[in-house]
C-alpha cells in the first residue's frame, strides 16, 4: 500500500474539463458551487425540489427525521420507485429505448420502455399470483440479461424486498443469503454465459436450496437452453408463469421508508451484512446523481459494466439511469471473450456514449495494448467514469488518452454499497481532475477525514474518512443486526459515518481515497472480508488455522495469500485448498496463494498479528513492534515459505 500512496503523492497532473464539454454542461462550476452550498445550509429545501421533479402518490410531510443513527426521508410520502422509472416515461418515451443488452455470444435485444413496462406487470402480476406480499424478500440470482432488470423492478412495483446475489456466489453463499432475508422465492435461470461456456446457476441453486428450507416457489428463466432438473410443485419457467399475466399493473403506493432491497457486502467479521435500502431517499439520491454527476441527456447510451450483483449495478445499470429516461446497455459476459477488443467492438457497434466500469479493467485493457481499442471507433464516448477502488495514475491517464482520446473527461467516483449512491467525484464539465483522486462531495454530503478521536486533520493529512450528516440514500439498517448497523458505521467514531476507508484531502478540497483500513479486501473492484475467506479455509477438513492478508496486485489492487497452519498429520495440496475457496463463497475469492505454515505469528493474548503477514506476503520487511509476539521463531519460518 505505502508504494501506492507514494504513487498518489507524487501525482501532479491535472486535467481541465474539455472547453466544448464545459460548454454544454449541465452542472458548470457556478451551479456546483451554488447548488453545494444549498444543499447544506437548506437541506429541506435542496432535496425537496430535486424529490418533487419525481412522482409521488401522496407529498410528505418531512424531508428529514434524524435520530441518529437512524433517518427517515421524504417522511409520510408515498411513492413507488419502479413507476417513476418506467410509468412515468410512458407517454414522452414510451418508444425509447430503455435496454440494449448484447449476450455474450452475440445476440442483441431491444426494450423499449414500453417493452419493459409490460414485462415487468407480467412479472409483478405473476408473483402476485405465487403469493409474494408487500414487504416479503425475494432472492434474485441470475447472469446480466434483462430480465435481472424487470425482477427488480418487478419486486418494487409490488414492495418486495429484493435481494441479488451475483450469479458468481457458490451455492453456499446463496444459501446464506437466502437464509438470512428468509426468501420465500428466489428467481434464476438454467444458466448464463461466462467466457463461453454455460454456468449452471439452476444447478447451483438447486444445491442451494437443499440448505435453504424456507424458498417455496423457484421462478427459472431459460437464458441458455441447458439441461436443468425441475422439481414439480416448486420450480416454475419464467416464459411460462409471466406469458399467460397481464401486461396491466398497477405500481404500490409504498410509503417512503419501506425496504427496497437487501444487497450482502463484506464487513470485518465473517459474516456478510444485508446492507438495506430504503424507497424515497434512495430513489431521489440515484436520480439526482445518475443525472448530473453524468451530465446525462436524452440521447445518451449509457453503459455501466458492473454486474448487477453488486451496488454499482443496483444503482447505475438499474435504477438511477431508467428513473432519468435513459437508455443503457447491458452486456452478459466477460470483458475478454473472445479477445480483449469486445468492450470496444460493442462500444462502436452500439454507439455507447458513456462509459463506467472498475480500475481493475482499465488495468487489464491497458495491459493488452492499444491496439484493441484503436481497432473499433470510440468516437461516440463523450464521458468515462471509474469507480469500485482506487485508480493509479497511470491506468487513469491511459483511460482518458486511449479510451478516450483525450475528448472525455475522466471522473473517479468514491461511493459503497451502504452509501446507495456517488459520494465523492469531480463534475465533469465544471471541475478539473487530479488522477488517482476522487474529487469533491456531492451535493448533501458533508465529509472530514479526522484521526482515530474524531479530530479533523489539516490538508494533506492521512486519515479516516467519515461523513458528517445523513443523506438520502444512506443504509438504514443491516438487515435483522441494527446493532451491528449501530456499531460498524456510526459506533466507531462519536456522531459521524464511519467509512472504513483511509484518506487526505488536499489545498483544494480534493479527497484521494487510498484503500480499506478494516480486514476487509479490494480484491478486482469486489470487497472481500478476510474472515470470510478464513471461514472457508478452515471448513476444509485438513486445516486448522487460516490468517488470510492482502498483497498489493498490479492488476487486481490486492490479491489474496493465505497462511494455513494444518491438522495434525494432514496433507493438502494447496491447489486444492484453493478451488476449495472458490467453491464455498466464489472465484472472486480464490486465494492467488497459499502457504502452509507450522504455525502463526500471535500475539500473547492469541491474537494473529496480520500486519506482520502482510509484510511477509507481500516481500517486505517485517518491521515495527514484534514484541508482542509470542514464539519469534514462526517468524523465520514463515520467511522462508
Ligand atoms: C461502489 C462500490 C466500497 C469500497 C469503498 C472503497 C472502495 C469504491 C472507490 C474506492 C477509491 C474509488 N472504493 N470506489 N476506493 N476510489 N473511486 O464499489 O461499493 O462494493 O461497497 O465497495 O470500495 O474502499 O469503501 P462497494
Amino acid at each position: 500500500m505505502s508504494e501506492t500512496i507514494e504513487n498518489f503523492l507524487h501525482e501532479e497532473r491535472i486535467f481541465m474539463p474539455p472547453a466544448e464539454f464545459a460548454a454544454r454542461a449541465r452542472i458548470t462550476r457556478e451551479e456546483y458551487d451554488a447548488r453545494y452550498r444549498r444543499s447544506l445550509d437548506d437541506p429541506q429545501g435542496f432535496w425537496s425540489d430535486v424529490a418533487r421533479e419525481l412522482h409521488w402518490f401522496r407529498p410528505w410531510s418531512t424531508v428529514l427525521d434524524w435520530q441518529e443513527p437512524h433517518a427517515r426521508w421524504f417522511v409520510d410520502g408515498q411513492t413507488n420507485i419502479a413507476y417513476n422509472a418506467l410509468d412515468r416515461h410512458l407517454n414522452e418515451r414510451g418508444d425509447k429505448t430503455a435496454i440494449v443488452w448484447e449476450g455474450e455470444d452475440g445476440e442483441v435485444r431491444r426494450l423499449t420502455y414500453r417493452d419493459l413496462h409490460a414485462q415487468v406487470c407480467q412479472l409483478a402480476n405473476a408473483l402476485t399470483s405465487l403469493g409474494v406480499q408487500t414487504g416479503e424478500r425475494v432472492t434474485i440470482y441470475l447472469p446480466l440479461v434483462p430480465e435481472a432488470l424487470i425482477s427488480m423492478l418487478a419486486c418494487a412495483r409490488i414492495g418486495a424486498v429484493h435481494s441479488v446475489v451475483f450469479g458468481g456466489f457458490s451455492a453456499a453463499a446463496l444459501s446464506e443469503r437466502l437464509n438470512d432475508a428468509g426468501s420465500k422465492v428466489l428467481i434464476t435461470a438454467d444458466g448464463g454465459l461466462r467466457r463461453g461456456s454455460a454456468v449452471p446457476l439452476k444447478a447451483n441453486a438447486d444445491e442451494a436450496l437443499q440448505q435453504a428450507p424456507a424458498v417455496q416457489h423457484v421462478v427459472v428463466l431459460k437464458r441458455t437452453g441447458q439441461d436443468v432438473s425441475i422439481q414439480a410443485g416448486r420450480d416454475r419457467w419464467w416464459h411460462e408463469l409471466t406469458g399467460s399475466q397481464s401486461a396491466q399493473h398497477e405500481a404500490l403506493a409504498l410509503d417512503s421508508e419501506h425496504p427496497l432491497f437487501i444487497l450482502y457486502t463484506s464487513g470485518s467479521t465473517g459474516k456478510p451484512k444485508g446492507v438495506l435500502h430504503t424507497t424515497g431517499g434512495y430513489m431521489v439520491a440515484n436520480y439526482l446523481s445518475t443525472g448530473t454527476v453524468f451530465d446525462l441527456r436524452e440521447d445518451d447510451l449509457f453503459w455501466c459494466s458492473a454486474d448487477i450483483g453488486w451496488v454499482t449495478g443496483h444503482s447505475y445499470v438499474a435504477y438511477g439511469p431508467l428513473l432519468n429516461g435513459a437508455s443503457v446497455f447491458l452486456y452478459e459476459g466477460a470483458p475478454n471473450y473472445p479477445d480483449m477488443g469486445r468492450f470496444w467492438q460493442m462500444i462502436e457497434r452500439h454507439r455507447v456514449s458513456i462509459l463506467y466500469t472498475a480500475p481493475t479493467a482499465i488495468r487489464a485493457f491497458m495491459r493488452a495494448g492499444n491496439d484493441w481499442p484503436a481497432r473499433s471507433d470510440l468516437s461516440s464516448l463523450r464521458l468515462l467514469g471509474s469507480v469500485g477502488e482506487p485508480i493509479n495514475p497511470e491506468a487513469w491517464v491511459w483511460y482518458h488518452d486511449v479510451i478516450g482520446q483525450g475528448r472525455c473527461p475522466v471522473i473517479d467516483t468514491w461511493w459503497q454499497t451502504e452509501t446507495g449512491s456517488i459520494m465523492l467525484t469531480t463534475f465533469p464539465g465544471a471541475h478539473p481532475s487530479k488522477p488517482g483522486s476522487a474529487g469533491l462531495p456531492m451535493f448533501g454530503v458533508e465529509v472530514a477525514i479526522v484521526d482515530q478521536d474524531g479530530r479533523e486533520l489539516g490538508p494533506n493529512e492521512g486519515g479516516l474518512l467519515v461523513l458528517k450528516r445523513p443523506w438520502p440514500s444512506m443504509l438504514r439498517t443491516v438487515y435483522g443486526d441494527d446493532e451491528r448497523y449501530r456499531k460498524s458505521y456510526w459506533g466507531e467514531i462519536p456522531h459521524v459515518y464511519f467509512a472504513g476507508d483511509g484518506a487526505r484531502r488536499d489545498e483544494d478540497g480534493y479527497v484521494t481515497v487510498v484503500g480499506r483500513i478494516d480486514d476487509v479486501l479490494n480484491v478486482s473492484g469486489h470487497r472481500l472480508g478476510t474472515m470470510e475467506v478464513e471461514s472457508a479455509l478452515v471448513a476444509h477438513p485438513a486445516v486448522a488455522e487460516a490468517a488470510v492478508v492482502g498483497r498489493p496486485d498490479a492488476l487486481k489492487g490486492e490479491g489474496i495469500v493465505a497462511f494455513v497452519t494444518l491438522q495434525q498429520g494432514a496433507e493438502v495440496n494447496t491447489d486444492e485448498l484453493r478451488t476449495h475457496v472458490a467453491r464455498e463463497i466464489g472465484a472472486i475469492a480464490r486465494p492467488d496463494e497459499i502457504r502452509i505454515a507450522e504455525a502463526l505469528p500471535k500475539t500473547r493474548s492469541g491474537k494473529i498479528m496480520r500486519r506482520l503477514l502482510r509484510q511477509i506476503a507481500s516481500g517486505q520487511e517485517t518491521t515495527g513492534d514484534t514484541s508482542t509476539l509470542e514464539d519469534a521463531g514462526v517468524l523465520e519460518q514463515l520467511r522462508r515459505l
